[in-house]
């Protein structure tokens, strides 16, 4: 038997190694376990346009750079996003949610709800260090991030203007070249090197107007750029609301700005305007004078034939998406360069080997198929974001991927790689299953997406929304009533609807089966789609903006939030309000006619930035019911919503959630049960501690149940004794949440 002495010095030097040995795999594993994140995010880049991704322009305008992402990481071909507009897919991006979840629907009204819970954030608190660098577009200012500098709105090519926290400052030089050289100096020396770290690298092109950098106007001279089979797209079988958008190579073109014609428009038959190209007023006479040297001689070559008759209407179209095309391709060349010069960064600083590189756009584009430009529609060309990764050691080298990914997923995939825990009440899913699974995709992946367009004046196009599985698109036209099913794999151009085809009912009636399911699972439904007030939307922003200057010269110590019950105590409930309220610095946050939807779209808009009460009171739904005959279900889970969002920005304040009041003069009225659902519903939301649920409702009704018209006249809205009834109702708790007459 050995010495016990030298078991214990081997044992003892044995556990050490062990120990040295386990140290030495924490240490690369913590190294692995917190890749960093250079997120590369261009605008309106269509898969088209990227030659790993074999579309038709692959070899006349290749993408050599992002290739060779491509080469040492995965191709996703099913990448989608949730709703194709740049606004929306950002906020989309940082939050994990869609877009009508996350508040930012549309480009035309929306600003982002910056105090939300995002991925930078998260990651921020995990350590990692957070920057965002080129195009925001977000209304709001940047959260979440340690270094931000951002385009003003959509940004200039030319000499553009980047906003800090310090200001905005115009800037000398090409805005692709600037975003690339603010990226690569903030990772040289603006960031703290002892953390790991995540890069928002998000170029402005090649968004419209398509200019170019001097270097590149010459690229595609005398080069033929090969026609998309639908550039004349007569748009027949397909919902009637697509010969009505203004998106159109035919149509839509402006004259300067687009086409970069000198002077005057000489034929308004096949330009739009006038508008001059704002970027000239830009540059430098050096740039101008190069603008002008490359774009003079094919203009007036242009002209000419034009005067002499020479070009018919398709050859107009023939010209003007040449003309498109070759800016479009120029932009995209000065991007791909950017990118070559982040990956040779990467790999001369020795960052590559544990950072995640991703190349996205926050949607896809039409290159001239369907005969457009622009993006919007669910159709195939715009709803695809490319979607191109490598991650050494993870993500196998060279792979295609066709499982089904939506840019919900990303804020989960960047928890996820850096091991901080996926809120759940992010929509996506975290890719890295997907990711490891090389061409494959894993057992329980999705196996659809949802789609939602709002509908904007820009371009016309009508709102929809739909579901996309691997074979199958369902659209569903809620102007028109129509629903638009495409067979994928027999119609990869989408040129047919078969939604009639009774051979394709029950593919149809299983896609209206998963869209209402995705639906339900989002919890999306009119109720919880925030929006603004249609028609009626100029006295309804207009009180909008007055409510958020009243709050700003606050304090206030209570706040109402509703309808036009709420809205009325500045009508016949006034001088219950005065005596029961003026004295107690309340706030009156109802607007007539505002469905749920229309209350979380005014909190994620400003109402709430400058209030701080002790307690909110909170009334709506009657008017989901009173419009639409929402479904109980769907009304309360708009109220939860709002509850959601209040107790997220204001943790402190206390909420009394009112049962909505009765509404029709009897008990056994339709829009009366169908309030009471809600309220059967919404009773459960009160949490013990931060919410409180109350029901006055019988201080209005008869023991009958009767709603006597002295009370409510039109059995919808009290008068000044219905105002007195609620007022006494609410005083006790009032008083017990700290708020003494
Ligand atoms: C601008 C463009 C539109 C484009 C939107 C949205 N017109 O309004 O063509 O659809 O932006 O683009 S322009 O003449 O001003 O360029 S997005 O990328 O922000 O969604
Ligand atoms: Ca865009």
């Amino acid at each position: 038997m050995k010495h016990p002495g030298f078991f214990f010095v081997w044992a003892a030097m044995r556990l050490s190694s062990l120990f040295a040995a386990a140290c030495l795999s924490l240490a690369a594993a913590r190294a692995e376990d917190r890749p960093n994140i250079v997120f590369i995010f261009s605008d309106d880049h269509a898969l088209n346009a990227i030659s790993s991704y074999g579309g038709p322009l692959k070899d006349v305008a290749p993408t050599p750079n992002i290739d060779r992402i491509a080469k040492d990481g995965a191709v996703f071909t099913r990448s989608y996003c949730g709703n194709s507009i740049c606004g929306p897919s950002r906020a989309t991006v940082l939050t994990g949610k869609h877009s009508v979840t996350n508040g930012f629907i549309d480009n035309s009204g929306s600003r982002f709800d910056g105090t939300q819970q995002t991925f930078p954030k998260l990651l921020q608190k995990a350590g990692y260090q957070t920057s965002i660098i080129g195009k925001w577009h977000l209304d709001s200012t940047p959260t979440g991030f340690d270094h931000w500098e951002i385009l003003n709105s959509q940004g200039m090519y030319y000499n553009p203007e980047f906003i800090t926290s310090a200001g905005s400052k115009r800037e000398n030089g090409y805005v692709t070249d600037l975003i690339t050289d603010k990226a690569l100096s903030w990772l040289e020396s603006g960031r703290d090197k002892s953390k790991p770290f995540v890069l928002m690298f998000q170029q402005k092109a090649p968004h419209r107007n398509w200019s170019p950098a001097a270097r590149h106007m010459h690229l595609f001279d005398g080069v033929t750029i090969p026609e998309p089979p639908t550039l004349f797209d007569d748009y027949a079988n397909r919902d009637e609301s697509l010969k009505k958008q203004a998106m159109q190579i035919a149509n839509d073109f402006s004259w300067g700005n687009d086409m970069k014609l000198p002077g005057e428009n000489l034929y308004p038959k096949f330009f739009t305007g006038a508008d001059r190209n704002g970027e000239l007023q830009r540059m430098t006479p050096e740039q101008l004078a190069t603008w002008n040297a490359a774009y003079g001689p094919e203009n007036q070559k242009f002209l000419a034939d034009m005067k002499d008759g020479k070009l018919d209407e398709k050859a107009v179209v023939r010209w003007k998406y040449q003309r498109y095309m070759k800016d479009y391709l120029r932009c995209v060349r000065a991007v791909d360069e950017g990118v070559g010069k982040m990956l040779d960064y990467l790999d001369k600083s020795g960052l590559a080997k544990n950072t995640i590189v991703i190349y996205c756009a926050d949607q896809g584009f039409y290159l001239g198929e369907h005969g457009w430009f622009d993006k919007r529609w669910m159709f195939e060309e715009s709803l695809s974001m490319p979607f191109i990764i490598r991650w050494p050691g993870v993500v196998p080298a060279g792979v295609r991927n066709a499982s089904l990914i939506q840019n919900i997923d990303y804020a989960p995939t960047f928890l996820d790689a850096a091991h901080v825990p996926v809120p759940p009440d992010m929509q996506g899913r975290s890719l890295i299953p997907v990711l490891k699974a090389g061409d494959k995709t894993p057992d329980g992946w999705r196996d659809a997406i949802y789609y939602f367009y709002s509908g904007e004046t820009t371009h016309a196009v009508a709102p929809h929304e739909g579901v996309r599985n691997s074979g199958y698109k369902l659209m569903w036209f809620p102007k028109t009533k129509q629903w638009n099913l495409f067979d994928l794999k027999k119609d990869p151009q989408e040129l047919k609807s078969v939604a009639d085809d009774p051979a394709y009912a029950p593919i149809l009636e299983g896609l209206k089966k998963r869209l209402a399911e995705l639906k339900a699972g989002y919890g999306i439904n009119p109720a919880t789609t925030t929006a603004q007030r249609g028609e009626e939307l100029q006295w309804w922003r207009q009180r909008h903006n007055e409510k958020m200057k009243l709050a700003k010269e606050g304090p206030h110590d209570l706040v109402f939030i509703g309808d036009s019950i709420t809205q009325g105590w500045e009508g016949p409930g006034k001088e219950i309000w005065t005596e029961y309220y003026a004295g107690r610095k309340a706030l009156n946050l109802g607007f007539s006619g505002d469905r749920t939807e229309h209350v979380i779209w005014r909190l994620m808009n400003g109402e709430l930035d400058n209030v701080d009460p002790k307690v909110f009171v909170l009334m709506i739904g009657t008017n989901n019911t009173g419009h639409r005959m929402d479904p109980a279900e769907d009304t309360a889970s708009g109220v939860r919503r709002i509850l959601d969002i209040l107790r997220a920005r204001k943790p402190d304040a206390k909420i009394v959630l009112l049962s909505v009041f009765p509404r029709g003069e009897k008990a056994e009225d339709k829009m009366r049960v169908r309030n009471n659902e809600i309220n059967e519903r919404i009773k459960a939301f009160a949490d013990g501690t931060q919410v409180i649920h109350l029901d006055v409702n019988d201080r209005f009704l008869n023991p009958d149940g009767l709603l006597p018209k002295e009370i409510m006249p039109d059995f919808l809205h009290p008068q000044a004794e219905g105002y007195k009834r609620w007022a006494e109702a609410l005083e006790p708790t009032l008083v017990k949440l700290g708020l003494p007459k």
